[in-house]
This record gives C-alpha cells, sequence and structure tokens, in this order.
C-alpha cells in the first residue's frame, strides 16, 4: 500500500520506460507536460464558482483583462503547454476549425496531438464534473517539416497513447500507452499525480446504462428494444440502473470503473449523434479497449472508422464487452426484422 501512495505520475512514467528499452523518453516528456497543463487546468476550474462573487463577470477582471471563457482559457493552456517541446508537428483541438501549426522556428517533432480541451463545460455552472480529453499519433508524412491535415486524420486504432482528466470530486488523470490503463488523483496538498488506479479493468458485465434517454423517441427501433430490456429484470434478477451525468468523461470515468454502457446513438434528428470522432471517441475507445472493454459506432469497431474531417461525429456505444455485445445485437436484429 505505500508504495503506491508514492507512485507519482513522473515516477511511473519513468519506470515505465525502463521496462521499454527502445523507448525514446520523448512520449514520457508528453505525459508529463500533459500532467502540468492539466494542474493548471484543474485549478481553474476550481476558481469557476467564485467568478460571480468576485465579480468578474461583465468582459474584465480585476486586472483589467479580458475574462475567457473556461474552455478557451482550457485551449490556450494546452496549446502554451504543448507546443514548444519540440515533439509535435502538428496539433487539433474541438475548440479550432483548422488544424494547430506550432509557432515559427519551434522544432518539430514526430507527434501528433488532437485534444477536446474542457468537455461538457456547459454543465460548469452547476458544478459537474467536467474534463480534458487528448489522442496522441506518430506523423505520417513524411519529412520533418510542418504536420499536415492527413497527420490528423488517422484512424483511432493508430493512436499510441491517450487519455482524459476527469475535474470532479478529486482532479483524476487516466491515460494509457497502449500497455494498460493506470489513473493518477492530484494531491491537492502537494500538487503531484498519484498512482490511485493500478491497471484498471474494465468489468465483463456492468448494471449501469448512460444515455440521455429524453431522446427515446427518436431512436432505432433496436435501441428502444434493448432499453425496455435493460429496465426489466436482466441483471442479476433486477433492473439495470440509469447514470447520465451529460459529461461525457465523467460518464466513461463511471464506467470504466464500474462497468456498464454510455451510449451517444445517432437519430432521426442527429444521424451520427454527437460526439466527435477525433477528440472525444476514438481516445475513450482506446482506453476501454485497453482495459478489456468495446467501442463500436453499433457496427463497426470506433478505433477503425477512416476519418474524413476533424470534427465529424458518430454514433457510440461504449462500455463493458457483453453490455456492447448485446446493444449491437438487438440493432442488428431489429435491422433484419425491418
Ligand atoms: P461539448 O463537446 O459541447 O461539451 O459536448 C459534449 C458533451 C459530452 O460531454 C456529453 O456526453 C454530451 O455532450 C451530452 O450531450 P446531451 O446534452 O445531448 O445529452
Ligand atoms: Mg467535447
Amino acid at each position: 500500500m505505500a508504495t503506491t501512495r508514492f507512485m507519482t505520475l513522473p515516477r511511473h512514467i519513468m519506470e515505465g520506460e525502463k521496462q521499454h528499452p527502445e523507448a525514446t523518453g520523448e512520449l514520457s516528456a508528453i505525459l508529463l507536460q500533459l500532467g502540468l497543463a492539466a494542474k493548471v487546468i484543474s485549478l481553474e476550474v476550481n476558481k469557476a464558482g467564485l467568478v460571480d462573487i468576485l465579480g468578474f463577470t461583465g468582459g474584465d477582471n480585476i486586472h483589467g483583462e479580458k475574462v475567457k471563457k473556461l474552455d478557451l482559457y482550457a485551449h490556450e493552456i494546452l496549446v502554451k503547454a504543448m507546443d514548444h517541446g519540440g515533439h509535435f508537428c502538428v496539433m487539433a483541438s474541438e475548440e479550432e476549425e483548422d488544424i494547430i501549426h506550432l509557432p515559427p522556428h519551434q522544432k518539430i517533432g514526430k507527434y501528433v496531438l488532437l485534444f477536446d480541451p474542457l468537455d461538457g463545460s456547459s454543465n460548469i455552472d452547476a458544478n459537474i464534473s467536467i474534463g480534458t480529453i487528448f489522442s496522441i499519433y506518430k506523423r505520417i508524412s513524411k519529412g520533418n517539416g510542418p504536420g499536415t491535415l492527413a497527420d490528423c486524420l488517422q484512424p483511432g486504432y493508430k493512436q499510441i497513447a491517450a487519455g482524459y482528466i476527469v475535474y470532479g470530486s478529486s482532479t483524476i488523470l487516466v491515460y494509457s500507452a497502449g500497455h494498460g490503463v493506470y489513473g493518477f488523483t492530484l494531491d491537492p496538498a502537494f500538487g503531484e499525480f498519484l498512482l490511485s488506479h493500478d491497471d484498471i479493468k474494465i468489468p465483463k458485465c456492468g448494471r449501469i446504462y448512460s444515455i440521455n434517454e429524453g431522446n427515446y423517441f427518436s431512436w432505432h427501433k433496436g435501441l428502444k428494444d434493448y432499453i425496455k430490456y435493460l429496465q426489466a429484470n436482466n441483471f442479476e434478477g433486477k433492473p439495470y440502473q440509469a447514470r447520465y451525468v451529460g459529461s461525457m468523461v465523467a460518464d466513461i470515468h463511471r464506467t470504466l470503473l464500474y462497468g456498464g454502457i454510455f451510449m451517444y446513438p445517432g437519430d432521426k434528428r442527429n444521424p451520427k449523434g454527437k460526439l466527435r470522432l477525433m477528440y472525444e471517441c476514438n481516445p475513450m475507445a482506446f482506453i476501454i479497449e485497453e482495459a478489456g472493454g468495446r467501442a463500436t459506432d453499433g457496427k463497426r469497431r470506433i478505433l477503425e472508422i477512416q476519418p474524413e474531417n476533424l470534427h465529424e461525429r458518430t454514433p457510440i456505444f461504449i462500455g463493458s464487452l457483453e453490455d456492447v455485445l448485446l446493444v449491437e445485437k438487438f440493432m442488428r436484429e431489429a435491422r433484419e426484422a425491418y
């Protein structure tokens, strides 16, 4: 127990590196830098509730500076933290329409970073958990020049690492570099991420389903049948339980730890659902698969979708292996019946 308590993020990353003699240390440096950005964003998120009390609204703060929306602030922190280490050739953010080039004269590296700086940010005012999601690829374009859109549009199975930070009752960073999934809780007293969730495995089946049921009448018939099946006594003689935060990082984090399924399906109004393939679905699918779960769009593995544009959306069914297989079966059978 005592050794686990003092396994900090930097130490964990360095020890992981020793087990992979081929590692150059670059990925470790990237993860450490992301951890630093997470601490800065976490501090600001924790202060969000004070904005009105301290009279920061209305454009300018007490220093005469413009107050930024928190999601734009998080975007800028991540860009600033990540654009000068010499590791990346290009980046992309959910907050920016086009790819982000490195500043001129910066060393250009071999990695590609995609991120959603603050997902679920509409929840901030209600003090509900929100999160940052990141995804790392190796460049595919030749040479040492700036990266391209094609470097960003790689299918998710090519990710070499992915993770998220959930700003909740604690700030927790979860990542995988393809050798297990690890979670670190930020100790606010000394500002260090400590290993709290070692080698996370998602249960094969869970008792919780998570979906915005307000969209029920627009759903696919198979999905309606599946949800009704869950609500009958089909989990060890009891109904499944519904939990929906409406903040993907929080919903996925709970699904990873307790099992079950999170869904954002396509429906009649939005055939591709709401969530973004590159910034939300691919990194979460990488983590959940690495933990032994499954992630599909109802038919295809999320990680095998060939992206066509940076901000494209996809339906997603993600979580415990058996739960995701079951919803696919319901949807397949409904398709075949009509
Ligand atoms: P955002 O990227 O604008 O923050 O939206 C993404 C969020 C997810 O965190 C969450 O799963 C989903 O939107 C909730 O959407 P809805 O309100 O339609 O259920
Ligand atoms: Mg988002």
